[in-house]
């Protein structure tokens, strides 16, 4: 699926939140999402409105606002009718299935109401995704398991993505893919198993255009190796577009987002090229 577009693509996915991201990419041609892991709603939304017209996802860690309220939710549902991009909670659920069910629907938060993807852990096993997926499923939402994180050390290598990537072909009418730093289609499948048409969107965080890696474990690509070299198709990028993410100044931002996106775009065209 690499090669082929992402409107190709589009047009085969069963699951609409995944269809929807890809039509989204390639309207916009963007295959950039902003990470807004800021603390204060003021600089969350500056944030948002400046980046708007330039991704197709914005992903939000919900609990770190400090000033929550519904109408935070008001305003990013509006704006992402406005500009045109999905929401996606990057809630990294690791429970038992009925707790996880909790977690989604209700609380504060309510993720399943607003976020049209989230994400889980493969830790709990599949008894997660039927959880999520018997809330997520009927709002027409898309589930992404975590197959391989980008941080140093991390566990989620070998077997154990292996055995993620199997788990989610075993649902696929509500995983829509991976976080990861490669492909995963086929990975961990015998011979008995039908991959043919198999599509996972892998989504990348650790993308940067300045730096290699943070103070605490995080290790940055560029979007070139990410969507280029690995394959990946969206590159998830927080501090190399808002920095300290403080009084932040929205020209800046504006700049930053555009120089990943023009750089994420570039990789893809480089990639389906057709000769
Ligand atoms: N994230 C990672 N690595 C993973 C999974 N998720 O960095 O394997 C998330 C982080 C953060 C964002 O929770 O919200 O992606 C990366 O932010 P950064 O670009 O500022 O490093």
């Amino acid at each position: 699926p690499h090669l082929q577009t992402y409107n190709e693509r589009a047009k085969k996915h069963a699951n609409k939140a995944a269809k929807a991201l890809l039509e989204i990419m390639e309207e916009k041609q963007s295959n950039l999402s902003v990470s807004v892991d800021v603390t204060k709603s003021k600089d969350f939304f500056d944030i948002i409105e400046a980046v708007g017209p330039h991704v197709c996802l914005r992903k939000t860690h919900i609990d770190v606002l400090e000033d929550f309220d519904a109408t935070v939710i008001d305003r990013l549902r509006e704006l992402s009718e406005k500009h045109k991009f999905l929401i996606f909670e990057d809630r990294k659920f690791a429970d038992i299935g009925s707790t996880v069910v909790l977690q989604y629907s209700k609380g504060i938060y309510k993720i399943a109401d607003w976020a049209h993807i989230t994400n889980a852990h493969a830790v709990p096993g599949p008894s997660i995704i039927t959880g999520l997926a018997s809330v997520g499923i009927p709002k027409d939402r898309g589930l992404i398991l975590l197959a391989e994180m980008s941080s140093k050390g991390a566990l989620t290598t070998g077997s154990y993505t292996e055995d993620a990537v199997r788990m989610a072909r075993a649902r696929r009418d509500f995983v829509i893919g991976f976080i990861a730093q490669h492909r995963m289609e086929g990975i961990g499948a015998s011979d008995t198993d039908n991959i043919a048409g198999e599509d996972f969107l892998v989504l990348a965080p650790g993308v940067g255009l300045d730096a290699t890696g943070d103070a605490m474990g995080q290790q940055y690509r560029t979007p070139e190796q990410v969507v280029f070299e690995s394959g990946c198709d969206v590159i998830i990028v927080g501090r190399g577009i808002y920095g300290k993410g403080e009084n932040v100044d929205a020209r800046e931002v504006l700049k930053q987002a555009q120089r990943y996106q023009a750089a994420g775009w570039e990789a893809y065209k480089k990639r389906v090229q057709r000769t």
